[in-house]
């Protein structure tokens, strides 16, 4: 039964997709001068399963991987690599600006306020999940989380 699911997981992406949904989802725009940049949402597993996302990628930047910010011992903020996304079934998972968020490094092209790209997020069945993100300011993407979080 098990290998059924994926089975038809793989065949029908359209089933896989409406199983993920995105909240919010917003990409910074830079400087042209600086070539890494962050994306944010908030993520909804409606299916039945919990999911694990395994991987992230995006046709705009040469590479991209999911990162945590942490406060080292000696008090400084840095971020590191983060392998795996649990999201339970009928759960979500926020990626915000302090916490998880997702890293595109290596920018083919700077990005406008305006364009959008094209996020993948894979499962550890290799299942793809393509989103569309929208390009925003700075400004714009914190209005957006303060939105989100009127108590912060
Ligand atoms: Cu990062």
């Amino acid at each position: 039964m098990r290998r059924l699911l994926i089975c038809l997981s793989l065949c029908c992406s359209f089933n896989a997709v409406a199983e993920l949904t995105l909240e919010s989802p917003r990409v910074r725009a830079m400087p042209p001068s600086v070539s890494n940049t962050a994306a944010f949402f908030t993520v909804h597993n409606s299916g039945q399963q919990d999911i694990r996302l395994t991987s992230v990628s995006t046709p705009a930047a040469s590479n991209s991987e999911f990162h945590r910010h942490a406060m080292s011992d000696s008090g400084v903020m840095s971020m590191s690599r983060v392998h795996f996304i649990d999201i339970k079934a009928g759960q979500s998972f926020e990626f915000n600006s302090g916490g998880h968020h997702i890293m595109l490094m290596g920018l083919h092209q700077p990005l406008r306020p305006g364009e959008r790209i094209q996020l993948i997020l894979q499962d550890n069945n290799k299942i793809q999940y393509p989103f569309e993100v929208p390009v925003m300011s700075i400004m714009a993407a914190q209005q957006l989380e303060k939105n989100n979080h009127p108590h912060h």
